[in-house]
């Protein structure tokens, strides 16, 4: 089954999103197998946005992160990685649809409250970066059969 790794930022924890965030996962049908609450060191914050070391925001950014605590989960569902980044919305909240997490509770793309992988073998990635293997749990909801056909 198909995962992501979804890290709610220093701003939607400090905000006190992580319950809505968590909800619209779960009301839209993903499984939750990995939840951590994170003090992001300044290695796991460069490691995490190494793509993005040359761009002027990467100081900005790093300090930001690693400003306040994240709450790290990983989800699973069928097209999850896709899925979620549509759940999120675009990374500026002015251009994000209403209705996404951006979209609904974000006004500039420094506070954006949400990070979600962008592709399967990203997520991969991350998910190693920042989850040893025995964090995560697999369980089988009791409700699958009533989410997929
Ligand atoms: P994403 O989070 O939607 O995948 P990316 O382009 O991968 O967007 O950028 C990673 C993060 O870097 C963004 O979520 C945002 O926090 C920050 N960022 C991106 N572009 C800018 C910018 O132009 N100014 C400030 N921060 C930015
Ligand atoms: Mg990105």
């Amino acid at each position: 089954m198909e995962r992501t790794f979804i890290a709610i930022k220093p701003d939607g924890v400090q905000r006190k999103l992580v319950g809505e965030v968590i909800r619209r996962f779960e009301a839209k049908g993903f499984t939750l197998i990995g939840l951590k609450l994170v003090k992001v060191s300044q290695t796991l914050a460069e490691n995490h946005y190494a793509i993005h070391r040359d761009r002027p925001f990467f100081n900005s950014l790093i300090t930001f992160i690693t400003s306040s605590p994240v709450v790290a989960m990983v989800w699973e569902g069928e097209g999850v990685v896709a899925a979620a980044r549509k759940i999120i919305g675009a990374t500026n909240p002015l251009n994000a649809e209403l209705g996404t997490i951006r979209g609904d509770f974000g006004v500039s793309v420094g506070r954006n409250l949400i990070h979600g992988s962008d592709a399967i073998p990203t997520a991969q990635q991350e998910i190693s970066l920042w989850f040893q293997e025995e964090e995560l749990v697999n369980w089988q909801p009791s409700l699958t059969s009533w989410l997929y056909e």
